[in-house]
């Protein structure tokens, strides 16, 4: 179309100078000289702290030993296997010191899982837990580093992070196009795929936030930011540890979620940020210890990666009348952060419950008409597009996937289905592509349905959403079989359960005549949804 008729939507702040120069590990630390002393982060559960002298230092050290001791350099890639934890963010910022790639990945993942990725990465070396050793020896071409006390057969970590940090060289790095973060995403369709976020990239979208004289989200020095989503989801990676880093706030880092723990721990150290999931926030607003915990030193609460219904919203914000409630609106592809609620500026704007931000500074968002193309104006739903230096540089080895996700004008077309409103805020109303959300996480039905038709007894399948109060929604399947089976429901769920992480588990299976399909041979998924919304 003429350029003309397109409607582009922008950030309400005006543009900011955004550094292209730095990689992402001192950008984050840029401001080291001055915060050398303060608190960095703080492991929730024995309370010890690094300050960000602590963690430029430590950082140095586990870079030098990983180049000394397993090779890594520019162009590499580690994978990180680890649950929260300091040496997650340690690790991370070393590899980016090295120009090597951090691919990320759940420690939850079964052994095939984990394999899959680590083939599909590249990466030399994992860096793991001792009680995840297990899932990954054997990997081919692969050196494990385990944390903790030493395992058998792995290079230790605490080793690494003994090596002289002070002779490490500075790596050449090529910050709009090295590569520093790598995790996986099924984007629009298909199977999950290696997401090429680069140092600029990154910074971008961190700078996007937190940066500036009036930062859209405004963590500061003193805020406390509790750190319970995982950090090997980009979510946490990105809004907590990354921005956290650069505003020179402090993470408590908790390694799993536990209600009561967690109110302890806001109480313990006056958290003042809490970035959540839906599960997390159905969870507090239910919880009765919500009335007699001191929460009162908490001043943002931020939702992402899911839908958060308005409902939800009000029930929370009932419990935490003292703190701003909003949501973040990210995508993995999209670097990842397309829009952010406005009452987390430094000068706040009024917003709308339900509403998943305005897009951010020095981006442009559109919404197009998934038929024709065209780009629709206000208040009128359609496909979500986002255009910046922020997005991901493509999917690794997949130049046919990049190109059906940013078209040739830089523009990417996100899947979902949102409209902008009168006051720019955006409201995600539904989903064209293909991908489930279990609390947050990914579910990619092609990975599902390429295991139920490697079943001897499944002649043709379809995974979708179901609907769900607190998860969000769960995968369900609708199931041919081949003729004169008898395979149950259950053999079906345990077939599938044996495979994969908890999240990506069949919760029912439909079986059907035939699962609808257009003539090209795609699955006409919004007839199956339509069918479970009907009952
Ligand atoms: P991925 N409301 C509704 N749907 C959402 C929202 C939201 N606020 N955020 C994400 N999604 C859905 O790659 C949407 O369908 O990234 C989107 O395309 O695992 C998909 O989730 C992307 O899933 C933040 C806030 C990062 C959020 C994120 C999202 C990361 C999830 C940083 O500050």
């Amino acid at each position: 179309p003429p350029a003309e008729t397109t409607t582009v939507f922008r950030s309400t702040l005006p543009d900011i100078a955004i550094p292209d120069h730095l990689p992402l590990h001192d950008y984050v630390l840029e401001r080291l000289t001055e915060r050398r002393d303060r608190a960095c982060l703080i492991d929730g559960a024995t309370g010890e702290t690094l300050t960000f002298g602590d963690v430029d230092r430590l950082s140095r050290r586990v870079a030098a030993g990983m180049r000394a001791t397993l090779g890594v350099r520019s162009g590499g890639t580690v994978m990180l296997l680890l649950p929260n934890s300091v040496e997650f963010a340690l690790a991370f910022i070393a590899c980016s010191r090295l120009g090597a790639a951090a691919t990320t990945a759940n420690p939850l993942h079964t052994p095939p899982e984990i394999a899959k990725q680590a083939a599909a990465s590249g990466a030399t070396v994992v860096i793991t837990e001792p009680a995840f050793v297990g899932k990954v020896r054997g990997l081919a071409g692969v050196t494990v580093v385990a944390t903790g006390d030493s395992a058998e057969g792995c290079v230790s970590f605490s080793d690494l992070a003994s090596a002289d940090g002070s002779a490490l060289s500075e790596a050449a790095i090529d910050v709009a196009n090295d590569v520093v973060a790598l995790p996986y995403s099924s984007g629009t369709t298909g199977l999950p795929k290696g997401v090429m976020l680069s140092h600029r990239g990154l910074v971008t979208s961190v700078a996007q936030l937190v940066d500036g004289d009036n930062p859209n989200l405004h963590f500061r020095e003193d805020d406390v930011v509790l750190c319970v989503l995982p950090m090997f989801h980009v979510y946490s990676l990105h809004s907590i540890l990354l921005c956290g880093m650069r505003a020179g706030a402090a993470l408590v880092i908790m390694k799993r979620f536990d209600t009561l723990r967690m109110f302890e721990l806001v109480k313990r150290h006056r958290i003042t940020i809490v970035p959540l999931v839906l599960p997390i926030a159905v969870e507090m607003a239910k919880s009765d210890a919500i009335d007699s915990h001191d929460l009162s030193s908490v001043r943002m609460v931020i939702s992402g990666a899911a839908p958060m219904g308005k409902e939800l919203q009000d029930m929370l914000h009932a419990k935490l009348p003292r703190a701003v409630l909003g949501q973040g609106y990210g995508m993995t592809e999209a670097g990842p952060v397309l829009s952010m609620c406005m009452a987390f500026a430094k000068e706040p704007l009024p917003v709308k419950s339900g509403a998943c931000g305005t897009v951010v500074r020095n981006a442009e968002l559109k919404i197009i008409d998934p038929e024709t193309g065209l780009s629709l104006p206000r208040n009128q739903p359609g496909e979500i597009c986002i255009r910046g230096k922020q997005l991901m540089k493509g999917y690794l080895n997949n130049p046919e996937a990049t190109a059906n996700t940013i078209d040739s004008e830089g523009w990417l077309h996100t899947g979902d289905i949102g409209y902008v409103d009168d006051d720019d805020e955006i409201f995600i109303v539904d989903r064209l592509k293909e991908l489930i959300k279990y609390k947050g996480f990914q579910v990619a039905p092609a990975e599902l349905e390429a295991m139920l038709i490697a079943h001897p007894s499944i002649a043709a399948a379809a995974a979708v959403p179901l609907k769900d109060d607190s998860c969000g929604e769960i995968p369900v399947a609708f199931v041919v079989t081949s003729g004169g089976s008898e395979i149950t429901e259950d053999e079906i769920k345990q077939y599938v359960a044996k495979q994969v992480v908890f999240y990506k588990r069949l919760h029912k299976i439909f079986f059907v005549e035939a699962i609808p399909k257009a003539p090209s041979g795609k699955i006409l998924r919004k007839d199956l949804r339509a069918k479970l919304a009907s009952g």
